[in-house]
């Protein structure tokens, strides 16, 4: 009888150490592979039927990753694009595919790659959050909210 017992606390003991490791490694979650930062949008007129948005992508994985495609539920359309200078002329370019390298950090700036929301289904005002989706080739797709505002926001 005694001998029972103490097996029963053995087994006990067994199942609180290995449910106590599951629950570790649930803590230690990995970092996202890919993450979208800083992301804003500056407000648009009321007629106005595109906008445009800012962010940064870094990759934190160890191989490159590509970003395929962008979407925003306030724009019927949404595209990366790169700005491109003809001497003094400036124009807008659809870039299909950005690939980011590991360790790569790329920032959507003014005068630069941009994401252009077309066809929106309303004016973005200050105050408004613009949720967008940019998904990748390795990291499926990653949601965040871009603030609105004149300028880049500086935290
Ligand atoms: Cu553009």
């Amino acid at each position: 009888m005694v001998k029972a017992k103490q097996m029963v606390m053995l087994f006990v003991m067994m199942l609180i150490s290995t449910s106590t490791h599951a629950c570790d490694q649930q803590m230690d979650e990995p970092v996202a592979s890919i993450t979208v930062t800083n992301a804003w949008s500056r407000p648009t007129g009321r007629r106005t039927m595109s906008g445009v948005m800012y962010l940064t992508i870094t990759n934190h994985s160890d191989s490159s990753d590509t970003l395929l495609g962008v979407q925003s539920d306030i724009a019927e359309t949404a595209m990366l694009h790169a700005t491109t200078r003809d001497g003094d002329v400036t124009g807008m370019e659809h870039i299909g595919r950005l690939t980011i390298v590991s360790g790569q950090t790329i920032s959507l700036t003014p005068g630069g790659y941009h994401i252009m929301l077309m066809t929106l289904s309303g004016p973005i005002k200050k105050g408004d959050t613009v949720p967008i989706t940019l998904t990748f080739e390795k990291a499926g797709p990653v949601a965040t909210n871009a603030v609105v505002s004149m300028s880049a926001p500086t935290d």
